[in-house]
Protein backbone atom coordinates (compact mmCIF):
# COMPACT_ATOMS: atom_id res chain seq x y z
CA UNK A 1 0.00 0.00 0.00
CA UNK A 2 1.36 3.47 -0.77
CA UNK A 3 0.02 6.12 1.83
CA UNK A 4 -0.23 10.22 1.19
CA UNK A 5 -1.36 13.02 3.02
CA UNK A 6 -0.76 16.70 3.93
CA UNK A 7 -1.39 18.83 6.53
CA UNK A 8 -1.35 23.03 6.38
CA UNK A 9 0.88 25.09 8.43
CA UNK A 10 -1.87 27.20 9.43
CA UNK A 11 -0.81 27.73 13.15
CA UNK A 12 -0.08 24.95 15.41
CA UNK A 13 -1.59 21.61 15.71
CA UNK A 14 -4.24 20.47 17.42
CA UNK A 15 -6.38 17.97 19.02
CA UNK A 16 -8.41 17.49 15.55
CA UNK A 17 -5.38 17.18 13.17
CA UNK A 18 -3.83 14.59 15.56
CA UNK A 19 -6.88 12.32 16.26
CA UNK A 20 -8.11 12.57 13.02
CA UNK A 21 -5.23 12.25 10.50
CA UNK A 22 -1.75 12.43 12.13
CA UNK A 23 -2.20 9.21 14.73
CA UNK A 24 -3.08 7.62 11.66
CA UNK A 25 0.17 9.16 9.48
CA UNK A 26 2.44 7.36 12.16
CA UNK A 27 0.38 3.71 12.49
CA UNK A 28 0.96 3.80 8.53
CA UNK A 29 4.39 4.91 8.06
CA UNK A 30 5.56 1.81 7.52
CA UNK A 31 3.41 0.74 4.83
CA UNK A 32 6.22 -0.06 1.25
CA UNK A 33 5.43 3.56 0.56
CA UNK A 34 4.65 6.85 2.82
CA UNK A 35 4.84 10.42 2.02
CA UNK A 36 3.54 13.05 4.59
CA UNK A 37 3.98 16.84 3.64
CA UNK A 38 3.46 20.05 4.64
CA UNK A 39 0.90 21.94 2.93
CA UNK A 40 2.62 25.54 2.30
CA UNK A 41 1.18 25.87 -0.54
CA UNK A 42 -2.84 25.22 0.83
CA UNK A 43 -1.56 28.01 3.62
CA UNK A 44 -0.72 30.17 1.32
CA UNK A 45 -4.39 30.73 0.60
CA UNK A 46 -4.34 32.10 3.68
CA UNK A 47 -1.17 33.07 5.58
CA UNK A 48 -0.32 36.18 4.14
CA UNK A 49 2.87 37.18 6.23
CA UNK A 50 6.02 35.43 5.48
CA UNK A 51 7.63 35.28 8.77
CA UNK A 52 4.63 33.06 10.06
CA UNK A 53 4.35 30.86 7.26
CA UNK A 54 7.96 29.97 7.31
CA UNK A 55 7.43 29.47 10.91
CA UNK A 56 4.64 27.29 11.12
CA UNK A 57 5.90 25.30 8.30
CA UNK A 58 9.17 24.80 10.47
CA UNK A 59 7.11 23.96 13.85
CA UNK A 60 4.60 21.52 11.95
CA UNK A 61 7.66 19.48 11.16
CA UNK A 62 9.15 19.47 14.55
CA UNK A 63 5.80 18.78 15.99
CA UNK A 64 5.08 15.85 13.17
CA UNK A 65 8.56 14.61 14.12
CA UNK A 66 8.21 14.92 18.19
CA UNK A 67 4.57 13.33 17.44
CA UNK A 68 6.15 9.95 16.46
CA UNK A 69 6.86 10.14 12.82
CA UNK A 70 9.82 8.61 11.64
CA UNK A 71 12.20 9.89 8.83
CA UNK A 72 13.73 6.39 8.10
CA UNK A 73 9.96 5.24 7.80
CA UNK A 74 8.82 7.96 5.86
CA UNK A 75 8.70 11.00 3.32
CA UNK A 76 8.33 13.82 5.50
CA UNK A 77 8.88 17.36 3.07
CA UNK A 78 7.35 20.85 2.27
CA UNK A 79 4.70 20.95 -0.54
CA UNK A 80 6.36 23.57 -2.07
CA UNK A 81 9.80 21.93 -2.98
CA UNK A 82 7.82 19.66 -5.19
CA UNK A 83 7.36 22.15 -8.14
CA UNK A 84 6.30 18.76 -10.05
CA UNK A 85 2.81 18.88 -8.21
CA UNK A 86 1.74 22.30 -9.22
CA UNK A 87 2.85 21.19 -12.85
CA UNK A 88 0.49 18.20 -12.69
CA UNK A 89 -1.85 20.52 -11.06
CA UNK A 90 -2.56 22.62 -14.17
CA UNK A 91 -2.76 19.58 -16.09
CA UNK A 92 -5.93 18.31 -14.22
CA UNK A 93 -7.19 22.03 -13.99
CA UNK A 94 -7.43 21.55 -17.53
CA UNK A 95 -9.80 18.87 -16.98
CA UNK A 96 -11.99 20.05 -14.08
CA UNK A 97 -15.28 22.14 -14.69
CA UNK A 98 -16.24 24.44 -12.48
CA UNK A 99 -19.49 22.93 -11.38
CA UNK A 100 -17.39 20.70 -9.61
CA UNK A 101 -15.57 23.13 -7.41
CA UNK A 102 -18.58 24.83 -6.96
CA UNK A 103 -19.73 21.73 -4.94
CA UNK A 104 -16.99 21.30 -2.71
CA UNK A 105 -18.12 22.16 1.19
CA UNK A 106 -14.79 23.53 2.48
CA UNK A 107 -15.41 26.34 0.00
CA UNK A 108 -19.13 26.77 0.22
CA UNK A 109 -18.69 26.59 4.14
CA UNK A 110 -16.22 29.27 4.22
CA UNK A 111 -18.08 31.52 1.86
CA UNK A 112 -21.33 31.14 3.93
CA UNK A 113 -18.94 31.89 7.33
CA UNK A 114 -18.35 35.53 5.40
CA UNK A 115 -14.55 34.29 5.07
CA UNK A 116 -13.17 35.66 2.04
CA UNK A 117 -12.36 32.86 -0.76
CA UNK A 118 -10.08 33.63 -3.58
CA UNK A 119 -8.96 31.58 -7.02
CA UNK A 120 -6.66 29.43 -4.55
CA UNK A 121 -9.47 28.59 -1.91
CA UNK A 122 -11.55 27.85 -4.69
CA UNK A 123 -9.13 25.26 -6.95
CA UNK A 124 -7.75 24.04 -3.95
CA UNK A 125 -9.25 20.55 -4.38
CA UNK A 126 -7.76 20.42 -7.68
CA UNK A 127 -4.29 20.96 -6.36
CA UNK A 128 -4.89 18.27 -3.79
CA UNK A 129 -5.48 15.98 -6.60
CA UNK A 130 -1.92 16.54 -8.23
CA UNK A 131 -0.91 15.94 -4.37
CA UNK A 132 -2.37 12.40 -4.20
CA UNK A 133 -1.98 11.44 -7.35
CA UNK A 134 1.75 12.48 -8.20
CA UNK A 135 2.85 9.50 -5.46
CA UNK A 136 0.72 7.12 -6.84
CA UNK A 137 -0.92 6.55 -3.38
CA UNK A 138 -4.01 3.69 -2.55
CA UNK A 139 -4.54 5.55 1.04
CA UNK A 140 -4.84 9.02 2.24
CA UNK A 141 -5.71 9.21 6.07
CA UNK A 142 -7.89 12.14 6.82
CA UNK A 143 -10.49 13.40 9.03
CA UNK A 144 -14.05 13.20 7.85
CA UNK A 145 -13.78 16.80 6.43
CA UNK A 146 -11.61 15.52 3.91
CA UNK A 147 -13.42 12.74 1.99
CA UNK A 148 -15.32 15.18 -0.17
CA UNK A 149 -11.74 16.28 -1.76
CA UNK A 150 -10.60 13.01 -2.06
CA UNK A 151 -13.76 12.06 -4.30
CA UNK A 152 -13.07 15.11 -6.46
CA UNK A 153 -9.74 13.53 -6.80
CA UNK A 154 -11.45 10.03 -7.94
CA UNK A 155 -13.34 11.95 -10.52
CA UNK A 156 -10.44 13.49 -11.76
CA UNK A 157 -8.15 10.85 -12.00
CA UNK A 158 -10.74 8.48 -13.69
CA UNK A 159 -12.06 11.22 -16.28
CA UNK A 160 -8.10 11.79 -17.14
CA UNK A 161 -8.05 8.14 -17.07
CA UNK A 162 -10.90 7.68 -19.45
CA UNK A 163 -10.05 10.18 -21.84
CA UNK A 164 -6.07 9.45 -22.08
CA UNK A 165 -5.72 5.78 -20.67
CA UNK A 166 -4.58 4.67 -17.55
CA UNK A 167 -2.67 7.13 -16.24
CA UNK A 168 -3.30 7.48 -12.04
CA UNK A 169 -4.26 5.38 -9.56
CA UNK A 170 -7.13 6.06 -7.60
CA UNK A 171 -6.80 6.78 -4.11
CA UNK A 172 -9.55 5.61 -1.22
CA UNK A 173 -9.97 7.77 1.90
CA UNK A 174 -8.77 6.11 5.07
CA UNK A 175 -10.80 7.65 8.53
CA UNK A 176 -10.98 6.33 12.52
CA UNK A 177 -14.37 5.50 13.42
CA UNK A 178 -13.73 6.71 16.89
CA UNK A 179 -12.32 10.27 15.45
CA UNK A 180 -12.83 11.41 12.29
CA UNK A 181 -14.44 14.47 13.31
CA UNK A 182 -13.19 15.36 16.79
CA UNK A 183 -15.27 18.33 18.47
CA UNK A 184 -13.95 21.44 19.97
CA UNK A 185 -14.75 23.14 23.11
CA UNK A 186 -17.89 24.01 21.44
CA UNK A 187 -18.95 21.18 20.57
CA UNK A 188 -18.80 21.82 16.62
CA UNK A 189 -16.20 20.27 14.79
CA UNK A 190 -12.73 21.36 16.16
CA UNK A 191 -11.10 23.74 13.29
CA UNK A 192 -8.98 26.65 13.44
CA UNK A 193 -11.49 28.93 11.91
CA UNK A 194 -14.01 28.41 14.45
CA UNK A 195 -11.48 29.09 17.48
CA UNK A 196 -12.51 26.21 19.01
CA UNK A 197 -9.29 24.20 19.36
CA UNK A 198 -7.29 22.99 21.77
CA UNK A 199 -3.60 23.03 20.81
CA UNK A 200 -1.26 19.52 21.20
CA UNK A 201 2.03 21.84 22.58
CA UNK A 202 -0.29 24.29 24.22
CA UNK A 203 1.52 25.04 27.02
CA UNK A 204 0.28 22.87 30.58
CA UNK A 205 -1.12 25.41 32.00
CA UNK A 206 -3.08 27.35 29.49
CA UNK A 207 -4.48 24.02 28.02
CA UNK A 208 -6.06 23.46 31.43
CA UNK A 209 -7.17 26.36 31.50
CA UNK A 210 -9.11 25.83 28.03
CA UNK A 211 -10.27 22.56 29.50
CA UNK A 212 -11.88 24.35 32.44
CA UNK A 213 -13.77 26.74 29.69
CA UNK A 214 -15.09 23.83 27.09
CA UNK A 215 -18.99 25.10 27.21
CA UNK A 216 -21.16 21.97 28.60
CA UNK A 217 -25.00 22.57 29.12
CA UNK A 218 -26.88 23.59 32.45
CA UNK A 219 -27.87 20.24 33.53
CA UNK A 220 -28.55 19.77 37.44
CA UNK A 221 -26.11 17.97 38.71
CA UNK A 222 -28.09 15.29 39.84
CA UNK A 223 -29.32 14.36 36.30
CA UNK A 224 -28.25 11.29 34.52
CA UNK A 225 -26.83 12.22 31.27
CA UNK A 226 -26.12 10.30 27.93
CA UNK A 227 -22.40 9.94 27.24
CA UNK A 228 -22.63 9.39 23.54
CA UNK A 229 -24.24 13.30 22.81
CA UNK A 230 -21.94 15.18 25.87
CA UNK A 231 -18.69 16.70 23.63
CA UNK A 232 -16.57 16.70 26.64
CA UNK A 233 -16.85 13.02 27.27
CA UNK A 234 -16.31 12.72 23.66
CA UNK A 235 -13.08 14.70 24.19
CA UNK A 236 -12.19 12.51 27.33
CA UNK A 237 -12.78 8.95 25.31
CA UNK A 238 -10.18 10.41 22.95
CA UNK A 239 -7.40 9.82 25.57
CA UNK A 240 -9.16 7.21 28.12
CA UNK A 241 -8.06 3.69 27.59
CA UNK A 242 -11.47 0.94 27.95
CA UNK A 243 -11.66 0.81 31.63
CA UNK A 244 -11.31 4.67 32.28
CA UNK A 245 -14.04 5.18 29.37
CA UNK A 246 -16.05 2.33 30.42
CA UNK A 247 -16.46 4.16 34.19
CA UNK A 248 -16.64 8.09 33.24
CA UNK A 249 -19.43 6.55 30.90
CA UNK A 250 -21.04 4.86 33.80
CA UNK A 251 -20.94 8.08 36.07
CA UNK A 252 -22.92 9.98 33.28
CA UNK A 253 -25.15 7.53 33.36
CA UNK A 254 -25.79 7.68 36.78
CA UNK A 255 -25.99 11.58 37.33
CA UNK A 256 -24.61 13.21 40.68
CA UNK A 257 -21.64 14.42 39.53
CA UNK A 258 -20.05 18.28 37.67
CA UNK A 259 -18.85 18.70 34.56
CA UNK A 260 -15.77 20.53 37.05
CA UNK A 261 -14.87 16.72 37.45
CA UNK A 262 -14.75 15.35 34.15
CA UNK A 263 -12.75 18.62 33.08
CA UNK A 264 -10.25 17.52 35.62
CA UNK A 265 -10.04 13.89 34.06
CA UNK A 266 -9.56 15.57 30.59
CA UNK A 267 -6.97 17.65 31.34
CA UNK A 268 -4.90 15.10 33.82
CA UNK A 269 -5.17 12.44 30.81
CA UNK A 270 -4.46 15.32 28.02
CA UNK A 271 -1.18 16.36 30.22
CA UNK A 272 -0.39 12.38 30.52
CA UNK A 273 -1.01 11.32 26.70
CA UNK A 274 1.10 14.09 25.37
CA UNK A 275 3.73 14.86 28.79
CA UNK A 276 6.82 12.90 26.74
CA UNK A 277 6.21 14.33 23.11
CA UNK A 278 6.81 17.71 24.89
CA UNK A 279 9.89 17.03 26.05
CA UNK A 280 10.82 15.32 22.54
CA UNK A 281 9.87 18.28 20.78
CA UNK A 282 12.10 20.70 22.60
CA UNK A 283 14.87 17.60 21.90
CA UNK A 284 14.44 18.40 18.33
CA UNK A 285 14.17 22.17 18.49
CA UNK A 286 17.76 22.34 19.49
CA UNK A 287 18.64 20.71 16.23
CA UNK A 288 17.29 22.54 13.25
CA UNK A 289 20.05 21.45 10.90
CA UNK A 290 18.69 17.87 11.23
CA UNK A 291 15.29 19.28 10.81
CA UNK A 292 15.92 20.90 7.62
CA UNK A 293 17.86 17.44 6.27
CA UNK A 294 14.93 15.63 7.14
CA UNK A 295 13.20 17.60 4.90
CA UNK A 296 15.36 18.09 2.26
CA UNK A 297 16.12 14.32 2.22
CA UNK A 298 11.85 13.60 1.98
CA UNK A 299 11.58 16.58 -1.37
CA UNK A 300 14.37 14.62 -3.10
CA UNK A 301 12.61 10.90 -2.90
CA UNK A 302 8.99 12.71 -3.65
CA UNK A 303 10.43 14.79 -6.55
CA UNK A 304 11.46 11.60 -7.82
CA UNK A 305 8.45 9.82 -7.64
CA UNK A 306 5.70 13.20 -8.76
CA UNK A 307 8.46 13.33 -11.49
CA UNK A 308 7.42 10.38 -12.84
CA UNK A 309 4.41 10.12 -12.69
CA UNK A 310 3.99 13.94 -14.20
CA UNK A 311 6.22 12.67 -17.14
CA UNK A 312 3.33 9.70 -17.94
CA UNK A 313 0.56 12.31 -17.68
CA UNK A 314 2.42 14.55 -19.99
CA UNK A 315 2.96 12.11 -22.01
CA UNK A 316 -0.40 10.41 -22.23
CA UNK A 317 -1.85 14.06 -23.12
CA UNK A 318 0.75 15.18 -25.33
CA UNK A 319 2.64 17.36 -23.53
CA UNK A 320 5.73 14.92 -24.07
CA UNK A 321 6.93 12.18 -26.18
CA UNK A 322 7.87 9.02 -24.50
N1 LIG B 1 -11.74 18.28 13.99
C1 LIG B 1 -11.11 17.39 13.26
N2 LIG B 1 -11.36 16.06 13.43
C2 LIG B 1 -10.71 15.11 12.71
N3 LIG B 1 -9.77 15.41 11.79
C3 LIG B 1 -9.49 16.71 11.58
N4 LIG B 1 -8.63 17.33 10.75
C4 LIG B 1 -8.71 18.66 10.91
N5 LIG B 1 -9.62 18.95 11.85
C5 LIG B 1 -10.13 17.76 12.29
C6 LIG B 1 -7.74 16.61 9.83
O1 LIG B 1 -6.42 17.10 9.99
C7 LIG B 1 -5.76 17.00 8.73
C8 LIG B 1 -5.08 18.29 8.39
O2 LIG B 1 -6.08 19.23 8.15
P1 LIG B 1 -5.92 20.56 7.38
O3 LIG B 1 -4.54 20.85 7.11
O4 LIG B 1 -6.96 20.71 6.33
O5 LIG B 1 -6.58 21.30 8.51
P2 LIG B 1 -6.50 22.42 9.36
O6 LIG B 1 -6.34 23.55 8.47
O7 LIG B 1 -5.60 22.29 10.53
O8 LIG B 1 -7.93 22.14 9.89
P3 LIG B 1 -8.79 23.12 10.49
O9 LIG B 1 -8.38 23.49 11.86
O10 LIG B 1 -10.17 22.56 10.32
O11 LIG B 1 -8.53 24.36 9.58
P4 LIG B 1 -9.46 25.25 8.80
O12 LIG B 1 -10.15 26.00 9.86
O13 LIG B 1 -8.53 26.06 7.97
O14 LIG B 1 -10.40 24.38 8.01
C9 LIG B 1 -6.82 16.60 7.69
O15 LIG B 1 -6.71 15.22 7.42
C10 LIG B 1 -8.11 16.89 8.39
O16 LIG B 1 -9.17 16.04 7.96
Amino acid sequence: MRVLSGIQPTGRFHWGNYFGAIRQYIDLQNEEASYYFIANLHALTTVRDKEQLWQNTMDAALDLLALGLDPNQANLFVQSDVPEVSELCWVLMTGTSMGLLERCHAYKDKVSRGLSAGAGLFTYPVLMAADILAYDANIVPVGSDQVQHIEVTRDLAQSFNHQYGEVFVLPQAKMLDTSAKVVGTDGEKMSKSYDNTIEIFEPAKQMRKKIMRIVTDSRPMEAPKDPATDHLFQLFQLFAGDEAKAEMAAMYRKGGFGYGTVKKALADAADEYFGEVRAKREELAAQPEKVREILGDGAAAARQQAGAVLRRAQEACGLKRA
